[in-house]
């Protein structure tokens, strides 16, 4: 049977500023699901970009005295040695401002407007810039765009317009047949109430500034870039000559402010446009900073890059999926990224590691001995039950994109594997066998665990197999105890997490 494929994306980001903690998020729990999928066997295609055109950037680009084109490709370059810091894995990264992409955009304008979907038409309420989008009159909060609380700005200009209100029946059934198209539960219901209360067409052009796409056959329009930027999933999918392409998605992760734009208006352009929809949209929750609304105002924007090189990449990325549910908000502060690092990572599982590398070079000259499951106790038996059952129990975590559960998991073990060395006592045993059985128990169980926390912290889970004498984990099949072969010369290596004072 050919693999699985599995097509996962993050939003791609606006380039009218440079990357933050929100950007980090996704693309790191992006990179998470990926290296899951590619441990399970799927063939994987993991997108992340940039998108490049609309009003916001043409401003920020004057702003900045550069042409359009020289200022979104600098502020890409930071994206991309962003995701290379953080050892992101992504097959493919989309550009909205490249030839294939124009071509995509073009092409299924083409076809919405060939069903009759798109009129020409006049827009006149107001338009939020920060957030790329059309807002009424009841809308606005004290005059303010409701989302961002920004300023926004009349409009009255002529437009073209995407016949939305025709979708919004088919949209609401789609959901009640797929319950889990749109996640986490209370973002469903939350869509669901906004169908209900009906769809207005939307506009999809405008006449003011130049820096997008020309609608085809009126250049005096520039396509509204979300319609531009959504199409960006069918772009790297081969669209559209790829018949046979990575199309549908099977995950977009997004954050939960772009929600509507992910579950009203992209799957009503495949609707028109005769495609299947994602399979599955997934929003995240917030993070504040310190208890605060992070913004540029306040001065309060974290730097990802900046958190990884000061604490290290693995320790950053474990933070950002273990902090809280996804799909919660939460608050970011550096204390408690430093309280995880000195718990959980240097305590919990940096002093396994060791504790486990020394014992064996130890008593078995760093050499794993074999196994003598004839003197399994109650203890091994405990432990190895609890490993047995970690495979199901992370996968229907990770399944449902839920990183922390599946981390609490694996926590469990490498805190049940601690306890074990401590009962297990190995520094007073005297038989020669049961020390053996005892030593290469626990090589397997952190051999094991090297797996597990492969998809959250490549690195540290790379050092970890190296200094077991192992391969770097490339499928779940070698999580099967027993499977890690006795001989193998294990090698101490420095602290996998310092501790931080
Ligand atoms: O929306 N906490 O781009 P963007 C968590 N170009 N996530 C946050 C956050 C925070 N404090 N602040 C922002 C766009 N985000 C469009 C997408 S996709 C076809 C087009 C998240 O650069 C936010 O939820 O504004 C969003 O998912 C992303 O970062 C920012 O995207």
């Amino acid at each position: 049977m050919p693999p699985k494929t599995f097509y996962i994306t993050t939003p791609i980001y606006y380039v009218n500023d440079v990357p933050h903690i929100g950007h980090a998020y996704t693309t790191v729990a992006a990179d998470a699901v990926a290296r899951y999928r590619r441990l399970k066997g799927d063939r994987v295609l993991f997108l992340t970009g940039t998108d490049e055109h609309g009003q916001k950037v043409e401003k920020a680009a004057e702003a900045s005295g550069l042409s359009p084109q020289e200022f979104v490709d600098n502020v890409c370059r930071r994206f991309r040695e962003l995701w290379q810091q953080l050892n992101i894995s992504n097959d493919d990264f989309i550009k909205t401002t490249e030839e294939r992409h124009k071509k995509a955009v073009t092409a299924i304008w083409e076809t919405v407007a060939k069903k009759g979907d798109i009129f020409l038409g006049e827009y006149e309420d107001w338009y939020c810039t920060s957030d790329e989008s059309f807002l009424t009159e009841i809308q606005l909060v004290d005059g303010k765009c409701p989302d961002c609380g920004r300023a926004v700005e009349k409009l009255k200009e002529e437009s073209y317009f995407f016949r939305l209100s025709k979708y919004g029946a088919l949209l609401l059934k789609h959901i009640e047949e797929n319950p889990s198209f749109i996640q986490p539960v209370s973002k469903r219901n939350e869509i669901v109430s906004f169908l209900k209360e009906g769809l207005r067409d939307l506009s999809v052009s405008r006449t003011t500034f130049k820096w997008g796409l020309p609608v085809p056959g009126d250049a005096r329009h520039v396509i509204y870039v979300w319609f531009d930027a959504l199409t960006n999933y069918l772009t790297a999918a081969g669209y559209p000559d790829n018949k046979d392409g990575w199309w549908p998605a099977d995950l977009h992760l997004i954050g939960k402010d772009i929600l509507r734009f992910h579950t009203v208006y992209w799957p009503a352009f495949l609707l028109s446009a005769g495609l299947p929809l994602p399979k599955k949209v997934f929003a995240h929750g917030w993070w504040t900073v310190d208890g605060n609304k992070m913004s540029k105002s306040r001065g309060n924007v974290v730097d990802p890059g900046a958190l990884a090189g000061k604490y290290g990449v693995d320790a950053f990325r474990y933070f950002l999926l273990r902090e809280m549910p996804f799909g919660a908000d939460g608050d970011f502060s550096e204390k408690a990224l430093i309280s995880r690092i000195n718990s959980e990572l240097a305590n919990d599982l940096g002093n396994l590691l060791s504790r486990s590398l020394t014992m064996i070079d130890k008593y078995r000259a760093g050499v794993v001995p074999p196994p003598a499951p004839e003197k399994d106790r109650g203890l091994e038996a405990d432990l190895k039950s609890l490993l047995k059952a970690l495979p199901a129990e992370y996968s229907s975590a990770m399944d449902g994109i839920g990183f922390y559960d599946a981390l609490q998991k694996v926590w469990a073990v490498v805190r049940e594997m601690n306890a074990y060395v401590d009962k297990a006592a190995p520094w007073k045993e005297k038989d020669e066998e049961t020390l053996s059985n005892v030593l290469y128990t626990l090589s397997e169980g952190l051999r094991i665990v090297s797996v597990y926390v492969y998809p959250f912290m490549p690195d540290a889970a790379g050092k970890m197999s190296a200094s077991l004498g192992v391969e770097l984990p490339k499928s779940f099949e070698e999580t099967e105890f027993g499977k890690g072969e006795a001989g193998r010369k294990t090698t101490k290596i420095p602290s996998l997490f310092p501790r931080i004072q």
